[in-house]
């Protein structure tokens, strides 16, 4: 321990974000000032990674919660040796660079999460311990190949964001120990004091929640801050939270207040805190050669042994157990096409099913195949069909199960996915109804913006949820998912298509796949099509002819206008039915096919969908849609209520042929 190169390196890191924020004249210098020491001891002294193999599965995870203080980070990963150059340092925020205004994973090498909404790299950090625990359990001497830690910083802001706690909950029930966070907690967020705003006990909430919680009281005492790490590494059966004080931008003449939350120090103050404070005397994004000697003989060496002798262990590894050394391989690439069977299974022709419990069967089969699926809902597993039959649960005393209950927590459990996929080496998918996605819509647009191949299963899909009301009927939903950027929607309508979709969601490897199941009995359909599932539409049932208008319905409607198109025929009206599980999936086909799909001017198209109609415009001019809340009462009267009949259908297409 060579206390004056640790202070000359923590100088070096501050004085770096001073002058990343100064030039960039944008950033926020508070956090990260004030919580340099906490990343420097991290990375000098225990955190396992290798800069030259950033994606080397076994190294530790690091989530920056508070990804605002991004400038520390990168700051950290230049000194460490990434990616990440000096004129990337000084290209800080802007339009291109490797160093945007919040960490973006897959876009700078070492970022191990997109961070920036506060309190969902908590839960993506629990995620990552939960898929740490799972994979070392799935294979026989799992913990020669997968062993590490899971670090997580946050600030006040995320444990206010009630996400935390959902995952601050999750984590102590499920016994974490490899999970360690450290709250810098400099009682400052953006608008002011915390106290204007905050008054919890935090500690208290973290010892209720089951974690352990051990508490350094000045922040810039890196042998203290050590030795809270050392002693969190050896917790058997807990999570860890280290409450860290520290001082808001420390250093700097406004320190302790939250004007140094999110602006720049300026060149006076960024002088005062540099030089009169850090006595550090030097230009701008100045690096001593000791401090880079430091990073390479601490962080750096570390990596690089452990990362050789990762290496050696693996090779005697699969001469050891061959077979699972190629499934562990193959599933970190994500290349699960060889799990996946190309054979549907034999559907009754003539039978009915729901499409939540076609998804349930479907799940199940390709289980078989894929034994890294793992995977639960927000306590609706019975409702959503979650289950792996046969599967145990994945708790503290059987890591090894696949059934993962989240409990009531839905936000976490979208937002813990996307970190059990960011970790790698799994196919994840969770459940709950389709109306509650409106709580998971932060971390599922996360998962959109981060490219990871989420799986969400939506089940209870419309008003035909019946009895349980307006409260529990999606409407809006369904345009919502639409609506995000690098989203897949699949609404299968009969259990041929619920396969194909499964198949589908399973494919994907950089877009999140959101699947929309019935709760009610669907018929299958004699024209229904994988193949067709995955190009998003296609002609379910042809016109006689030639189509005077086309009837573009999704899931459950699909069935319905197949039987108005039989009653159109009777009137001597000509359609042509055309299932159209996925926009996304259509969109992404050739002009000529999509043509062949919809052929007839837009003039002469009809959406049918039980949600709402916003968004249809773009295929089709006449709606039967759900502009209103739905109704409580059997589901057979709540279609009534709102005629989502044949009748209806044949009604509104008898008018616009006229
Ligand atoms: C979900 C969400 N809400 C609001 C913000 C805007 N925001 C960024 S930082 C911040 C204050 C956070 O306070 P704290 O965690 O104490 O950070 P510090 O002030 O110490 O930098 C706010 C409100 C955000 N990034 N995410």
């Amino acid at each position: 321990m060579n206390k004056k190169i640790d202070e000359l390196s923590v100088a070096t890191i501050r004085s770096l974000c001073i002058d990343e924020i100064n030039k960039a004249k944008s950033g926020h210098p508070g956090m990260a000032l004030g919580s340099a020491p906490i990343l420097y001891t991290l990375f000098t002294r225990h955190l396992v990674a290798n800069p030259k193999q950033p994606d080397w599965f076994n190294r530790d995870r690091f989530v920056l919660s508070a990804g605002h203080a991004s400038a520390l980070l990168y700051a950290m990963l230049h000194l460490s040796g990434y990616e990440v150059s000096l004129d990337d340092i000084k290209q800080f925020r802007q339009l291109g660079s490797l160093t945007p205004g919040h960490p973006e994973y897959r876009w700078t090498k070492g970022v191990d999460a997109t961070s920036g909404p506060l309190g969902q790299g908590i839960a993506q950090a629990v995620g990552m311990a939960m898929a740490e625990e799972s994979i070392r359990a799935n294979y026989t001497e799992g913990e020669k190949i997968m062993n590490h830690y899971t670090y997580v910083l946050c600030g006040d802001g995320c444990l206010q964001e009630g996400l935390s706690q959902e995952a601050i909950s999750l984590a102590g029930h499920q016994k974490l120990n490899k999970l360690i966070l450290f709250y810098d907690a400099n009682q400052v967020t953006l608008d002011g004091a915390l106290d204007l705003s905050f008054s919890e006990q935090v500690k208290t909430r973290f010892l209720a929640s089951e974690w352990d919680v051990l508490e350094v009281a000045d922040g810039n005492d890196i042998e203290t801050i050590d030795k809270a790490i050392k002693e969190a590494k050896k917790s058997q059966d807990k999570p860890t939270m280290i409450l860290i004080h520290t001082v808001i931008g420390f250093g700097s003449a406004k320190q302790g207040t939250s004007k140094v939350h999110g602006n720049p120090l300026g060149e006076e103050d960024g002088k005062h805190a540099k030089v009169d404070v850090y006595g550090f005397d030097h230009p701008d994004f100045f690096i001593p050669d000791e401090v880079r000697k430091q990073f390479e003989d601490t962080f750096v060496a570390r990596g690089l042994k452990a990362y050789e002798e990762y290496q050696k262990a693996f090779a005697e590894y699969a001469k050891k157990h061959q077979t699972e050394a190629e499934r562990f391989t193959s599933l970190i690439d994500l290349d699960v096409d060889k799990y996946i069977p190309d054979v549907l299974p034999e559907f009754v022709e003539g039978s009915a099913t729901s499409t939540r419990v076609a998804s349930g069967k479907a799940l199940n089969a390709f289980m078989l195949k894929l034994p890294n699926l793992i995977g639960g809902s927000a306590d609706v597993a019975g409702s959503v069909m979650t289950k792996l039959d046969g599967g145990t649960d994945f708790t503290p005393t059987s890591r090894e199960g696949h059934n993962i209950n989240w409990g009531i927590r839905e936000f976490a459990m979208a937002s813990a996915q996307n970190g059990m996929l960011l970790h790698g080496g799994l196919r994840t998918y969770v459940g709950c109804f389709a109306v509650f996605a409106d709580y998971m819509k932060a971390a599922i647009r996360m998962a959109a913006l981060s490219h990871l191949p989420a799986i969400y299963l939506f089940s209870h899909d419309s008003i035909a949820v019946g009895e349980d009301g307006p409260t529990h009927q999606p409407i809006e939903q369904l345009a919502m998912l639409r609506s995000i950027p690098n989203m897949c929607v699949i609404r299968p309508c009969d259990e041929r298509e619920t396969y194909a979709a499964w198949a589908e969601a399973l494919r994907s490897k950089r877009t999140p796949v959101a699947l929309i199941l019935s709760r009610q009995n669907l018929p299958l359909l004699a024209g229904s099509s994988a193949e067709g599932v995955s190009k998003g539409a296609y002609v379910i049932s042809k016109e006689q002819k030639k189509a005077q208008l086309e009837i573009i319905a999704t899931g459950s409607e699909v069935s319905l206008a197949v039987e108005a198109q039989k009653l159109l025929k009777e009137e001597g009206i000509d359609v042509r039915v055309i299932s159209m599980p996925s926009w996304e999936l259509f969109a992404k086909q050739d002009q000529a096919y999509q043509d062949s799909v919809l052929s007839l001017p837009w003039e002469r198209r009809v959406s049918v969908e039980m949600l709402s109609t916003f968004g249809w415009d773009r295929y089709a001019k006449h709606h039967m849609g759900m502009d209103t809340f739905g109704a409580s009462a059997p589901a057979k009267d709540v279609i009534a209520k709102f005629e989502f009949t044949p009748d209806r259908l044949v009604k509104l297409c008898k008018e616009i042929v006229k």
